[in-house]
């Protein structure tokens, strides 16, 4: 009987290879869970964090055009699934390929480390501690799909222990312990995570101190004609647009931001001492240069800060600067001309938007805020430091095809149409709603035309500010059938929108809003 034993001892059977499909998805799992875990742990970026801002900072114009006519605003969310999605078919194959040769797996998974580790130090503000998250866990990982491809002895009761191949109990119970590891270690990071996120909420909710503020102009009631598109935009229903694929993590005590380059005294600034200094609240548009004819990248908030002239008068701009080039604590940058910080605009630090300190998605602790220009030019989130430069340094979108000016285009939408009494769809008096905005030249006209009559000019809501947008309101009288309805702007120069149309890049989109309405009678 001895003999079937060896013999059988020198064929040893393979762990089949839909099993090794499922020992890489499960030591790829731990890995990755591992890894977050750890690097909540250590309070750095998490690996997948860290390669999704690399992927966002390194995507081709094309992709990045793409992913946002695709996703929109969901397109960070359409990042994470695809990262997790590529790792999950990267484990599965690995997994399969370490059946034959374990060290194919356990070369795939450490690749995998290493491109967390180096996309983790890459990021801005992450010292090399940032890579320890991504190599413990493939190093783990690695490990334990290396154990789990192994065919295993067999202890025989009482007889020899020789090695008999795999056993499917035993793999299924290892691969079973590996996923509830890798989902455990998981679930803690993204607890820790979320605890971190909303202790930093928790510290970003304390009211700004009340003194010394120079409120700008009251919002009369008469600004709001109609209230689908509120004159003033809640902070929760604010459009976000950056590069962030979630948002840096600030200790408000730890943070500064540095005024330097062309200036006689280089400045660091902390937030206790934005907090002392005057204050000013304003009302302004801002709006995103990506935003399409009708689209909704735009939002109208009372902002509240530091005028800017007055933090880079105390540093002393020095006449051959000419760039205003901010960068962010995620090493975001931008930048526009010194003018547009002394020409008598409200360009401001923000700390406050409608009352409430800045939220963390809008730039907590502080951004600036520049009334009249694209805020990828000049609105800077999570500020980390103001250069006064030359021309010669381009802000994050100017190599990448936007213009490097960038003032807002005169543009008007409509939001609403709507019948005064009744149903909508029947004949009769309807009102035609929506907003305008030439900020910093402010809203002079609105005017409607339906089906190619003559233009007609809208009722306008109150004139706030000339950096804030402004409603109109338009009456109709409408008959049976299908009707087109176009609206066009003009700004207090004098200047109405142009009609020709053209795409957001490079330096906004133009043309008019047009609708298709149908009047059943
Ligand atoms: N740090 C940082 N700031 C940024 C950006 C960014 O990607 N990173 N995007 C800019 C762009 S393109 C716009 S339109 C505004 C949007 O500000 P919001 O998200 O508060 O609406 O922020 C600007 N500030
Ligand atoms: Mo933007």
């Amino acid at each position: 009987m001895t003999t079937t034993l060896s013999t059988e001892a020198t064929t040893r059977q393979k762990v089949p290879r839909r099993f090794g499909a499922l020992a890489g998805l499960a030591a790829g799992a731990l890995a990755v869970g591992l890894g977050m875990f750890f690097a909540a742990i250590t309070d750095v970026v998490s690996p997948i964090d860290a390669v999704g801002s690399e992927v966002i900072d390194r995507a081709p114009k094309w992709l990045k055009t793409y992913a946002i006519e695709t996703f929109g605003t969901d397109d960070k969310l359409a990042l994470r699934i695809g990262i997790i999605t590529i790792l999950g078919i990267a484990a599965l194959a690995l997994g399969v390929a370490a059946v034959r040769r374990w060290w194919i797996g356990v070369v795939g998974i450490a690749v995998f480390g290493v491109v967390g580790a180096a996309a983790a130090i890459h990021r801005p503000g992450e010292a090399g501690g940032s890579a320890v998250p991504s190599v413990l866990g493939a190093i783990v990982g690695a490990f334990v799909l290396y154990k789990l491809v192994q065919p295993r002895s067999i202890p025989y009761p009482g007889a020899s222990q020789a090695p008999l191949g795999w056993d499917r109990r035993r793999f299924l119970l290892a691969s079973g312990a590996t996923v509830a590891t890798a989902t455990v270690a998981g679930a803690m990071g993204v607890q820790k995570e979320g605890q971190r996120v909303s202790d930093l909420r928790e510290a970003a909710a304390v009211p700004l101190p009340v003194s010394e503020v120079d409120a700008g102009a009251e919002i009369p009631p008469d600004a709001e004609l109609f209230d689908d598109t509120p004159f003033v935009t809640p902070n929760d229903e604010f459009y976000r647009i950056d590069t962030a694929f979630s948002f840096p993590r600030i200790e408000v005590d730890k943070w500064s931001f540095e005024i330097t380059g062309m200036v006689d005294t280089p400045l660091t600034v902390t937030y206790a001492d934005l907090l002392a200094m005057p204050q000013v609240e304003r009302v302004i548009t801002l709006t995103c240069v990506s935003n399409e004819v009708g689209g909704d990248l735009i939002g109208n908030a009372v902002w509240r800060g530091v005028l800017l002239s007055d933090l880079l008068n105390e540093a002393g701009v020095q006449p051959s600067a000419e760039q205003v080039f901010s960068t962010s604590v995620d090493g975001w940058t931008c930048g526009f001309p010194v003018a547009a910080a002394f020409d008598g605009r409200d360009a401001m630090v923000a700390v406050g938007m409608n009352g409430a300190t800045l939220p963390l998605e809008h730039g907590y602790p502080a951004r600036l805020v520049i009334p009249g220009l694209y805020g990828y030019v000049s609105a800077t989130k999570w500020l980390a430091k103001i250069k006064l430069t030359s021309w010669d340094e381009q802000g994050y979108w100017v190599p990448r095809g936007w213009s490097r000016d960038a003032p807002i285009k005169t543009q008007s939408r409509v939001d609403v149409v709507r019948a005064v009494s009744g149903a909508s769809g029947a004949a009769g008096e309807y009102v035609i709603a929506g907003v305008a905005w030439a900020q910093h030249r402010g809203v002079d006209k609105v005017e409607v035309s339906i089906d190619d009559e003559p233009w007609q000019e809208a009722k306008l809501g109150a004139d706030v500010s000339d950096d804030a947008w402004r409603q109109w309101l338009f009456e109709w009288d409408a008959t049976e059938g299908e009707h087109r309805i176009r609206v066009r702007a003009t700004d207090k120069t004098g200047e109405t929108q142009t009609e020709e149309t053209a795409r957001p890049d490079p330096n906004g989109a133009t043309g008019y809003h047009r609708i298709k309405v149908t009047i059943d009678g």
